[in-house]
């Protein structure tokens, strides 16, 4: 196994980086690892470009004999999320909050973080706790990451991870074959991260279409298609259709509060606020509910926040908003056009099936999360009320 040094504040700046220099990086980091099994980490939520990256690194990581199992905490809830795993077969696992206590993480050498820093999962505490070495972490998103990192690899100015690991690819540490189904099915998995990450490539850059066209060499159109072409859940349309009745509308601001949602029907937020700006007139739409899961063990107010205000940063926009927790971290965040955000219900969680006491719950919530956007969205004005 290899030792881990922790990156200095001159290497985390990396003057000299270059995709050829940093391949060289990687391929002497997995050299290290020969023969090892690692645990790669996802985002609780995975979308197309956390899964169809790590898919990737697997598949590089098999050409130095080294085992991956991919993991997540959370919930495949998109209907395209779950169309790309059940059609290209991408052996993503999902690990429940609850089945970690009693994981042997020692199974494993080390962990490798994909599309995230370790901020956005459930697992990151639990293999820090074991001292399971981190091998390495490639993301796009803003963020400094204080986790002792073997390899880092951190592009805020590409557009999606699937950029970075098809660079990869393309250097030469995997060749692809359009004869390996696999390799075929990766690819477009891969293209399929790239294009939800970009708003079907409008937000993508240079790097990111280069990307595109090589994987366009291996990957099958019809496969993109069949996994676009998957179709929205019932449960999906009910709180798209609350959002359309909540939603009021301020300068240009389009907010809707859903109330309470499963768990597994979260990622119905963000397809609200994707279709809720599309009204003529609103430049921004955020969405919000209660997400909980069946015994109400989990239970969180969760936002999503969709512009098409070029001027709106919404990383800010929701840090101004929301601002921070107890331990410091924000309890939003975002990127070009996007953003989030998720606040512990905490002493309140639970006891949902008294309807008097979920209803005052949601008021208060729902209450708080207006006033809070108040002075956004409307500095001078009228309160955001009906
Ligand atoms: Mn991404």
């Amino acid at each position: 196994m290899a030792t881990v040094k922790p990156l200095s504040p001159l290497d985390r700046a990396e003057p000299r980086f270059t995709p050829e220099s940093k391949a060289e990086q990687l391929h002497q980091t997995l050299e290290g690892h020969r023969g090892d099994r690692l645990l790669v980490i996802l985002q609780d939520f995975p979308d197309p470009d956390a899964l169809s990256s790590a898919w990737a690194f697997k598949l590089i990581a098999q050409t130095y004999r080294i085992d991956c199992d991919l993991v997540y905490a959370g919930t495949l809830s998109h209907q395209e999320n779950i169309a790309l795993v059940k059609l290209t077969g991408l052996p993503a696992q999902r690990w429940p909050p609850q089945s970690l206590k009693e994981r042997n993480w020692l199974n494993y050498q080390g962990c490798v973080f994909v599309d995230t820093q370790g901020d956005t999962s459930q697992i990151t505490p639990f293999v820090v706790e074991a001292g399971l070495p981190i091998v390495a972490i490639f993301d796009h998103h803003n963020g400094e990451t204080e986790l002792p990192v073997a390899f880092l690899d951190l592009r805020p100015q590409v557009r999606a991870t699937a950029t970075i690991l098809a660079q990869y690819l393309q250097a030469g540490l995997l060749a692809l074959d359009s004869d390996s189904k696999i390799h075929v099915y990766c690819a477009t998995a891969l293209i399929h991260g790239l294009r939800s990450d970009t708003q079907n490539l409008q937000q993508a850059r240079e790097e990111d279409f280069l990307a595109a066209a090589y994987l366009s060499r291996f990957y099958d159109a019809q496969l993109l298609g069949a996994i676009l072409q998957s179709s929205r859940s019932k449960r999906v349309m009910d709180v798209i259709e609350r959002s359309l009745r909540n939603r009021l509308v301020q300068n240009n601001f389009c907010v809707a509060g859903v109330g309470y949602l499963r768990y597994e029907d979260r990622d119905a937020i963000p397809q609200a606020a994707d279709f809720l700006v599309t009204e003529e007139n609103v430049h921004t739409a955020l969405v919000y509910g209660i997400v909980h899961d069946e015994d109400d063990r989990i239970e969180l107010v969760v936002g999503s926040l969709r512009t098409s205000k070029l001027t709106l940063d919404p990383d800010e926009f929701l840090k101004e908003a929301f601002g921070r927790d107890s331990q410091g971290r924000f309890f939003g965040g975002g990127r070009s056009q996007a953003g989030g955000f998720e606040i512990p219900v905490g002493f309140l969680s639970g006891d949902n099936d008294q309807a008097e006491f979920a209803r005052l719950k949601w008021e208060v919530f729902d209450l708080q999360i207006k006033q809070k956007l108040q002075d956004l969205v409307n500095p001078s004005g009228n309160p955001l009320q009906r």
